[in-house]
């Protein structure tokens, strides 16, 4: 039975048998915005939605050490948010994105996710002692033109769910006119355990590096 996070809920990553998750997989499945009526009040037109799903691992000096994030990003925009270039795959293979999806689903939900994040927590640096996923939109349109943004964790593989774990659920809402960005949550290590904070905060980031300096900034 998967959890359903509320903004700001705290979990163990305990199984209801007892064993603890430490290889799964952070999923965000997303919709296109369609309108009814389009041409002579015909079709529906369909609005792209180019979210992006990106993380940072903070290392316990409060560093940023380690990041996923698309490889489309400029290099020279980044560099002036002194961030490196890039890429979807972590340091010792330990978290792995599975590339960047552009358009979220249209013709209604398909279930699937649409950019997922493989964890493997056994195979994080010792010195990482916290995760920070979050959403960025590429495009115009804010959350609450979204028709939905869901998150989940699950065991399996981008492909394949095995058994969800938790779930998180960002409907469309007011609340959410004028922000482009969500902070979704962290993994976070206490006691040497691992644990989640659904953190849920949407801000008015309109670049992903506005958003990894608010984390460092307010989030550590
Ligand atoms: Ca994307
Ligand atoms: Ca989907």
């Amino acid at each position: 039975m998967a959890i359903n996070l509320q903004k700001g809920q705290r979990i163990d990553l305990r199984k209801s048998g007892g064993a603890t998750l430490t290889e799964f997989c952070v999923g965000v499945n997303w919709g296109a915005i369609e309108k009814k009526g389009g041409f002579l009040g015909f079709g529906k037109s369909v609005t792209q939605v180019d979210l992006d799903l990106s993380c940072v691992m903070i290392d316990s000096a409060g560093q940023v050490s380690d990041h996923l994030y698309s490889p489309d990003y400029k290099p020279d925009f980044l560099a002036k948010f002194g961030l490196p270039p890039g890429k979807l795959l972590s340091r010792n293979n330990a978290l792995r994105h599975s590339g960047d999806d552009r358009a979220g689903d249209s013709g209604g939900d398909d279930g699937l996710d649409n950019e997922v994040i493989t964890v493997n927590l056994t195979a994080v640096e010792p010195n990482i002692s916290q995760i920070f996923f979050f959403l960025n939109n590429v495009g115009q349109e804010d959350f609450s033109m979204i028709p939905y943004a869901k998150i989940r964790m699950y065991e399996g593989t981008p492909t394949k769910v095995k058994e969800v774990f938790a779930d998180y659920n960002v409907a469309a809402e007011a609340q959410y006119a004028g922000k482009k960005a969500l902070i979704m949550g962290k993994l976070y290590k206490k006691d040497n355990e691992w644990k989640f904070n659904a953190i849920g905060d949407p801000t008015e980031d309109v670049f992903l590096g506005q958003t990894i300096h608010r984390i460092v900034k307010s989030y550590l």
